[in-house]
């Protein structure tokens, strides 16, 4: 396996809007970020990934980009994120931008040039089609964020798809100035300085063109079958390889919505000049009806296992995956798949331990090396977030009352992982001194930065720990991997380079496991102070090294 920067490194995700805010408005920004960079140069993280900053009416909080060579004035100025740069590159920490090139905003200049007329230049740079026979939209096809995909313009009688919200028009690549638009802003940045992409739903970019309706299953395999791997997504990704990303030494990561086993290597297989890796999602998507998000279906960990061992499968070493467990998008990860209550501490350690030991680039979303967890607001009023108040306004006019949805909200909402981050127990959790954009989560008494720092036995001093740790071990990053487990509740695993060998147990359970532990092995981590190997206390994580004859 070649052995690449990219595959050595830990990606630490930044939402900038709630990560701090440096002037008092309640927005979090980039002199934000900067106040905080000796925080995050602490954690031992290589690379930054940082939300879109880039100017956006906001619909999405900023995933409606209007302009993709500027920085949104409420994030600061493009000099700050130049020193950003440069303060990070000091530290020898990378930054990758986050670039949403599927759509744009309704307020990009191209679009309200699109929309001006059927004979616009820039008519054909969207996707517009005409009703379908009884006047409705063209198919059948649903938004990611509830309601159809296609809005009405009365201006030419004809529809516009949007795959997100009706403010986040589908760019059409079909269209080559388009495509070349694109590798202009790709080039913009990189000649900045930064140091690679996370691309926003890139799977999605290549439409199928006969906009056949969809068919009747969850909404997940919609996304699969009909809206991701259209026909020339390769084409696309291929050509902005060769134009542009191959030119640098940079991080490339695709957000992989709709990419199965099945495909996934086509986007990261080295010898196909596409991306370096992928962030997959099947157990992010995990729990989504028909209806999508807010549809929920059962799921347990023994799916959430299944899915990783059937990645790393399909993958191997030929090419390379992210290993994350939320971000921006979904539930705190101690709150979705650890115990956000009694065993907080301890399944938020054992979550960072899986993060940081299965086979690919681990990434860790802000506040999730303290356990941050999920938010429970008490009224609709509090939510922000659009897919959220889109799913309350569809099934709310279907007769289900606010009470009975924020139930669902506290779950699922993606204001759980919006939250500010909490760096300390005051009322604004030193986020920022004036009224935060999106209320604090109260936990912050008891879980925040300054509280970490001073615990030993904190989350965040486990993950520097492991931090320090995985950067000497060779095999957790080369190592192949395969899993050992028996029983559903415990996910225990091998990694293996030449004679070294790693187990990691983890118990997903409030019970004490017993597990076999094949051969003599020393133990390298526990997140418990006392421990015994292979008995498993509850959520307890070990990590076992030992040497084997080959
Ligand atoms: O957020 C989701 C579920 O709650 C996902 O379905 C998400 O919409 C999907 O993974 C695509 O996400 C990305 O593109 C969206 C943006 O809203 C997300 O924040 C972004 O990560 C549209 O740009
Ligand atoms: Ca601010």
């Amino acid at each position: 396996m070649k052995k690449l920067w990219w595959k050595e490194a830990v990606i630490y995700q930044i939402y900038p809007r709630s990560f701090m805010d440096s002037n008092g408005d309640g927005i979090g920004d980039i002199r934000g970020i900067i106040e905080k960079v000796e925080y995050i140069s602490s954690l031992g993280v290589d690379v930054i990934w940082m939300g879109p900053v880039y100017p956006s009416p906001n619909a999405d909080n900023g995933y409606d980009i209007s302009n993709y060579y500027n920085i949104h004035p409420e994030f600061g100025e493009m000099s700050d994120l130049e020193q950003l740069l440069s303060l990070l590159h000091e530290r020898g920490i990378k930054l990758i931008m986050d670039v949403v090139v599927n759509h744009t905003s309704d307020e990009h200049q191209w679009f309200i040039e699109s929309k001006s007329s059927v004979s616009s230049d820039k008519r054909d740079c969207y996707i517009w089609k005409a009703p379908a026979d009884d006047g409705g939209p063209p198919n059948n096809w649903k938004s990611f964020f509830g309601g159809s995909s296609w809005e009405y313009d009365e201006n030419s009688g004809e529809y516009y798809l949007h795959l997100f919200s009706k403010k986040q028009p589908d760019l059409n690549w079909e269209n080559p100035e388009v495509r070349s638009d694109i590798m202009d802003i790709l080039r913009f940045w990189l000649d900045k300085g930064v140091d690679g992409f996370r691309m926003d739903v890139i799977p999605l970019i290549s439409k199928r063109l006969d906009f056949a309706d969809a068919p009747q299953v969850s909404f997940p395999k919609v996304v699969e079958l009909v809206y991701s791997n259209g026909p020339k997504v390769h084409d696309y990704i291929q050509e902005m390889n060769q134009e542009v990303l191959s030119h640098y030494d940079i991080m490339t990561v695709g957000e992989g919505p709709g990419i199965s086993t099945k495909v996934g290597l086509d986007y990261v297989n080295e010898d196909r000049g596409e991306l370096n890796m992928i962030f997959h999602l099947d157990h992010m998507f995990l729990g989504q009806g028909e209806g999508g998000k807010f549809d929920p279906v059962p799921y347990d960990i023994a799916d959430v296992k299944k899915i990783f061992n059937d990645w790393d499968k399909a993958i191997g070493d030929k090419g390379w995956v992210s290993i994350f467990l939320d971000n921006h998008d979904f539930s705190r990860m101690v709150s979705r798949f650890g115990d956000d209550k009694k065993y907080r501490v301890q399944s938020a350690k054992l979550l960072l331990t899986m993060i940081l030991t299965l086979r690919g680039t681990p990434c860790i979303y802000q506040g999730s090396e303290i356990g941050m967890t999920n938010v429970a607001f008490s009224s609709i009023e509090d939510y922000n977030d659009i897919e959220t108040l889109g799913f309350y306004k569809e099934i709310s006019a279907s007769g289900v009352s606010e009470e009975d949805f924020l139930p669902l909200a506290h779950e699922l909402s993606r204001d759980n992982a919006r939250t500010p981050m909490q760096w300390d127990a005051s009322e604004n959790a030193g986020f920022s001194s004036g009224e935060p954009w999106i209320k604090i989560n109260s936990n912050n008494q008891d879980i925040n930065v300054l509280q970490s720092e001073k615990e030993e036995h904190s989350v965040l001093n486990y993950f520097r720990l492991m931090m320090k740790w995985r950067k000497q071990e060779e095999v957790i990053i080369y190592g192949t991997y395969e899993d050992l487990s028996v029983e559903k509740e415990v996910y225990h695993y091998r990694r293996q380079l030449g004679s070294t060998v790693f187990e990691v147990v983890l118990n997903f359970s409030q019970k004490e496991k017993n597990v076999s532990i094949s051969e003599p092995r020393k133990l390298v981590h526990s997140n418990y102070p006392t421990y015994k190997i292979g008995l498993l206390q509850p959520w307890e994580a070990q990590v076992l090294k030992g040497v084997i004859e080959i």
